[in-house]
């Protein structure tokens, strides 16, 4: 069993909505021509009054269509097993742009929803886990997202992967990156740049051209576009060592810094 819908969703989805439209990636993201409360309309139709695992990919097509925003050119980051990491270095969009700052990640990043057939339509109660459901439904709305979010990517792109999880490889084809984001990318994309990243003083258990990363580079370079491969670049060990400034590989750093 899981918890249920988020309390006061439509509150929180409007308001998150509000704020967007007037305060937040003012200068780093276009503005989408839209009005909250019709959002909120259009997303609760995919769901609402229906049973919670009655929900395909096509119900929140009218809410991703009207929620769609312009991307700008080479800053979208798309990520895997790296959330928080990834939202670090994209720093609130300022150096890249991610799925969650986007209109329609941002009103819908860490709430749960879930219908139910009768009032008030939602179940705040209990909410199916991903597993309970058939898959199409478990998925469907980031799955949407995610395709619509990469169909809009221009230029140069990035992903960042975990190079140190010993249960999920970096890159698997059937995580939502492998399933709709690679997929989806259009021909205004030029290059993939692969940003890999190690929990520090634990094995590197998968390396730029090693492991799962072969297959990223055979299926980016199929699709027709550039690929570039980094470990550990420094901007993202600084983010690392900022957080665990005491860990082995940051002392490393210092002491060599010193000249020792
Ligand atoms: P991942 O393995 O890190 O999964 C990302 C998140 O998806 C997980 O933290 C979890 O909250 C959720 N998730 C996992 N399995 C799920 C399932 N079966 N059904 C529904 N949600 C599930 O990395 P990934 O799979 O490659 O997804 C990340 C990429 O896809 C990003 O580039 C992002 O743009 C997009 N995405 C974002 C979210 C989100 O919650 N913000 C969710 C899915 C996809
Ligand atoms: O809000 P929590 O996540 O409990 O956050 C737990 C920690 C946080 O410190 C955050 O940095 O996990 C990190 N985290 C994720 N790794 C993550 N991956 C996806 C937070 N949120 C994440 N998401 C998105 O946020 C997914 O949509 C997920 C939602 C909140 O997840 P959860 O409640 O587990 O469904």
């Amino acid at each position: 069993s899981h918890r249920g819908t988020t309390g006061n969703i439509c509150h929180v989805f409007k308001g998150r909505c509000w704020d967007y439209e007037v305060t937040r990636y003012l200068t780093d993201l276009p503005r989408v021509e839209t009005n909250c409360g019709k959002l909120w309309k259009l997303f609760t139709k995919a769901f609402s009054y229906k049973s919670p695992c009655d929900v395909q990919l096509e119900n929140y097509q009218p809410f991703l269509e009207a929620a769609s925003q312009n991307l700008p050119e080479n800053k979208v980051l798309f990520w895997s097993g790296v959330f928080s990491l990834a939202h670090k270095l994209g720093n609130d969009g300022q150096e890249y742009v991610t799925l969650e700052d986007t209109l329609v990640g941002y009103l819908a990043n860490s709430i749960t929803w879930c219908g139910q057939s009768s009032e008030p339509g939602m179940n705040y109660t209990r909410c199916p886990s991903w597993d309970d459901c058939p898959l199409e439904a478990a998925e469907s709305f980031w799955a949407g997202a995610s395709t619509a979010f990469a169909r809009g990517a221009r230029g140069q792109v990035l992903l960042m992967l975990d190079g140190s999880n010993p249960a999920k490889p970096a890159y698997r084809r059937d995580s939502f990156f492998g399933k709709y984001e690679l997929p989806n990318l259009s021909q205004d994309v030029t290059s993939v740049y692969v940003i890999v990243s190690h929990v520090l003083d634990k094995p590197k258990l998968e390396l730029c051209g090693s492991g799962s990363l072969q297959s990223l580079e055979a299926d980016v370079i199929e699709r027709g576009f550039f690929y570039t491969c980094v470990d550990d670049p420094l901007a993202v060990r600084h983010l690392l060592c900022s957080q665990n400034p005491q860990s082995r590989e940051c002392q490393a750093i210092l002491r060599h810094r010193q000249g020792e």
